[in-house]
């Protein structure tokens, strides 16, 4: 990438062929004093959506220094999850024994989670987050993303037509009430009591409406802004009509081009939480793994609070 001469890094796409994401390599903290420097990161992630950082620091001090370049970090609103040290920092745990197991897509295992962008469930979504393995399982536990500005763009016309003023409305609970967000069907084997803890926690959370599209304000294009999970029915339908357009969107969602990242304890990746979905493949129940994340603030100003239909 020709503009990326004058950097103390390098850059390549992501993968092949991929319409968005790119590998920064050689990054080091000292690197972030320079504004140039700070502003070219921050192009990349309006840009490209997703930004792995390989071959350069990575520390638990980096993690939150380069955070910051993006935004200032906000606590989890999710305390349990919490870094009690460092409350910048959550940590994400897969420990044999203490896992939920779920079945789907072909694949047993635990912690799964399926697509989603982080605090859909809450009015004021996080811009983003970085994320880093301090054990990676030795299988499965790879972090998928799907852009969608991409998502938008290969939508049928009738389809945007038909979303452009459309909201759809989300709710923080148990895995069984998301019916979007994989595909095939989900088996919830065991549930841990760290998850149970969490999904009874689902009454602080009230539902919120979030608008289908999205206007990226610095450059101009249009995000097909939908969290399958967490959704629960579009406003204003909740009935067979607005459910079969909600699963035809997530099934169009799905079938978008896929990254997966498979952890090092040496990468970083960031992603902007408000065009990039992500989601979490199984990992086999006998297998360790522990992640640090950070959480970086924002708010695009149009979630609000909504109505769950009533019960019949
Ligand atoms: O464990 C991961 O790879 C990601 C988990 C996740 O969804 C998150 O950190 O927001
Ligand atoms: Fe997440």
């Amino acid at each position: 990438m020709s503009d990326a001469k004058t950097m103390p890094f390098t850059v390549e796409p992501l993968k092949e062929g991929m319409p968005y994401g790119l590998i920064v390599h050689g990054l080091r903290a000292e690197h972030l004093a320079d504004d140039a420097v700070r502003e070219r990161l921050r192009r990349y992630w309006i840009q490209d959506g997703v930004v792995v950082f390989k071959d350069g620091d990575c520390n638990e001090d980096f993690l939150v220094e380069l955070s910051q370049v993006f935004g200032p970090l906000e606590v989890h609103p999710m305390k349990e999850t919490v870094n009690q040290r460092r409350p910048e920092l959550i940590t994400i745990f897969s420990k044999p024994g203490e896992n939920s197991i779920f079945e789907v897509e072909g694949e047993k295992g635990a912690n799964w989670l399926g697509w989603h962008s982080d605090l859909t469930y809450v009015e004021r979504i996080n811009h983003g987050g970085i994320l880093r393995a301090l054990t990676p399982s030795k299988d499965g536990g790879l972090t998928g993303f799907i852009d969608q500005v991409t998502a938008y763009e290969t939508l049928p016309d009738d389809l945007k037509a038909k979303i452009e003023n459309l909201s759809v409305v989300y709710k923080m609970g148990g895995f069984e009430i998301y019916k979007y967000g994989y595909s095939g069907d989900l088996k919830i084997v065991h549930v841990s009591d760290f998850y149970r803890m969490i999904w009874d926690t689902a009454d602080r959370y009230p539902p919120v409406a979030h608008p289908m599209v999205f206007v990226q304000p610095e450059t101009g294009r249009k995000v097909l802004h939908i969290s399958p999970f967490f959704a629960m029915h579009v406003e204003g339908m909740a009935n067979e009509e607005g459910d079969a357009l909600l699963k035809q969107l997530c099934d169009h969602i799905l079938a978008c081009p896929i990254y997966r990242h498979k952890w090092s304890t040496d990468e970083l990746v960031l992603w902007d939480n408000w065009r990039v979905l992500h989601s979490v493949t199984p990992i086999p129940a006998d297998q360790e793994r522990i992640m640090q994340r950070t959480t970086i603030k924002g708010d695009y100003g149009l979630g609000r609070l909504a109505q769950l239909p009533k019960a019949a």
